[in-house]
């Protein structure tokens, strides 16, 4: 594919210097780029997305000074696979990480490797994730597996490290350290991939108490039957029954039972409780003394129990977004005050959606929407359109080609997604892309195998469960996904019509069978 240049489009008249709050910068020069990834931030936790839940002022900014993407979708909804397809921009069977216990083979082309051999300075500063170290950067600085919340080890390129404070704070301090000291004569291109809002959903000791008075209300879906979708009731992601009492709820309780689900994090709890500093433990002790009492002191009806659960699951989930809002503003004021917010593309985006208790559920992995489901919010002043939303259909696997053009770099064949750019000036352009096609290989927690297309209207999922099952949604008449249509003849013509468009989308990204 021949590059667009993309870096020298001055079309839309704006000038650096008109737009930019800092020092005037150089727009002839090629644009930096701010990859900013979170892990299992959902859209309904984004105000700019309509969140009914929180408030997110630093995100949103960077949708009213930029474009925010409706529908952005990841190929394989799942923490190590979504970050081997955004530095590969290939599905996982060709990238070779299908699911958390791959390993990545670190010779593979990638996008800051391209970036690299073409004059970037290149920077990944937080979770990394793929067992491999990172290769393709000047410096990298990231935590080891899943990383810690509080006081966590990092490995410095290739040196063990640790650092005192909270997770949030410390990836947002090395970013900003590292875009002090970078060589000022070069183009940069730094991914600042947060730990936050991942399970175990521990805040940072200044928002422990955040939305105490907040009794959110649960979404509409929550008492979803699973009617028509038997395999539903296999899985182990429940919030009423899943979650753990010390682990997730944060009360130690040594005589509560422990599912088969939750022996490492139920271990795993006085391990992460004792790297907490006197003053942390404090803090901590405080807030959430109430809740402990609670919960030893009430009876719970098992009604009751699953509104404490949710309750407690969303106060927590929410306290660490307010710490990955804060790092967003922070980064974003650091490139304003230096003169670099105009020629600087940010991105904002997940590695996938998160359940926030549709169809009952907490985490990801399935296809349905609040999981597939990703944000994606960028910010160009030097070449997009400001403010605007998106409809188009776009995917992971389209990171990798959109920040080469971007640099105005010639993108590989062997890239699967395309360039967004041209989105940036015409971003609800027709014919963009017809349908998205995913896939997940299953690796426990009761979610089976599974593929399907999401087009803008429909969905079509084929579980591999004994016998293969298959799901429909008409997504305008039922957004929430809970009325499996498949076995309704009304939709035989669409279903052979998707099926066929799956078909296709295998043969064009190599799918293999199994
Ligand atoms: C851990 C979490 C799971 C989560 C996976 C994958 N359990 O195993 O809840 O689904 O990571 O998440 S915990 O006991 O560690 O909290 S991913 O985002 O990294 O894929
Ligand atoms: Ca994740």
């Amino acid at each position: 594919m021949k590059s667009s240049q993309f870096f020298l489009i001055t079309s839309l008249g704006l000038s650096a210097a008109a737009c930019s709050s800092g020092p005037p910068s150089n727009v002839e020069s090629k644009p930096n780029i701010v990859f900013i990834m979170t892990d299992d931030h959902a859209t309904q936790a984004i105000s700019a997305y309509g969140s009914r839940l929180n408030k997110t002022p630093n995100i949103d900014e960077l949708a009213e000074e930029g474009i925010l993407f409706e529908n952005a979708f990841v190929t394989n909804s799942i923490s190590a696979p979504s970050r081997a397809v955004a530095l590969t921009g290939k599905y996982s069977h060709l990238n070779g990480i299908k699911d958390n216990h791959d390993r990545f083979d670190s010779s593979q082309v990638t996008f800051p490797k391209l970036l690299r051999k073409n004059g970037y300075e290149t920077a990944i500063v937080g979770k990394w994730h793929l067992k491999s170290q990172p290769t393709g950067f000047d410096y990298w600085n990231v935590l080891p597996g899943q990383g810690l919340y509080y006081n966590p080890e990092f490995i410095k390129m290739g040196k063990d490290t640790s650092y005192q404070g909270y997770v949030t704070n410390i990836t947002t301090d090395l970013a900003i350290d590292w875009m002090e000291s970078r060589k000022q004569d070069k183009p940069f291109m730094m991914m600042v991939h947060h730990k936050a809002p991942h399970r175990n959903w521990m805040p940072d000791t200044n928002y422990l108490e955040a939305y105490e008075d907040r009794k959110f209300p649960k979404p509409k879906s929550f008492y979803d039957d699973y009617e028509g979708r038997e395999h539903l009731k296999n899985q182990k992601l429940t919030v009423a029954e899943h979650l753990d009492i010390s682990w997730d709820f944060k009360v130690p309780c040594d005589t509560c039972p422990v599912k088969k689900v939750n022996r490492i994090p139920r271990k795993m709890y006085p391990k992460v409780m004792d790297r907490l500093t006197p003053d942390q433990r404090k803090a901590w002790n405080e807030a959430y003394k109430d809740e402990i009492e609670e919960f030893f002191s009430k009876n719970f009806t098992k009604e009751e129990r699953v509104n404490w659960n949710y309750q407690r699951y969303i106060h927590d989930y929410l306290r660490t977004i307010i710490s990955v809002d804060k790092s967003v503003g922070r980064i974003k004021k650091y490139l304003e005050e230096n003169g670099l917010a105009e020629n600087t593309l940010i991105v904002y985006t997940s590695d996938q959606g998160f359940f926030l208790g549709e169809h009952g559920l907490f985490d990801k992995r399935y296809m349905y929407e609040e999981s597939l489901r990703t944000p994606l919010i960028m910010k160009y002043p030097a070449g997009m359109k400001q403010g605007a939303k998106s409809d188009a259909l776009v995917q992971n696997i389209d990171f990798a080609p959109s920040f080469l053009d971007v640099a105005g770099i010639d993108v590989p064949k062997a890239m699967q997604g395309k360039s967004l750019t041209p989105l940036f000036t015409n971003p609800n352009a027709t014919s963009w892309r017809e349908a998205v096609y995913y896939k997940f290989y299953s690796e426990g927690w009761g979610v089976p195998r599974h593929r399907g297309v999401r087009t803008n209207d429909f969905k079509l999922i084929n579980f591999d469960t004994d016998p293969a099952s298959w799901e429909l949604y008409n997504l305008n008449k039922d957004p929430l996904e809970l009325k499996n249509l498949y076995g309704d003849s009304t939709y035989k013509q669409k279903i052979e019509e998707l099926k066929e468009k799956m078909r296709q989308l295998e043969m064009k990204y190599r799918i293999p069978e199994k």
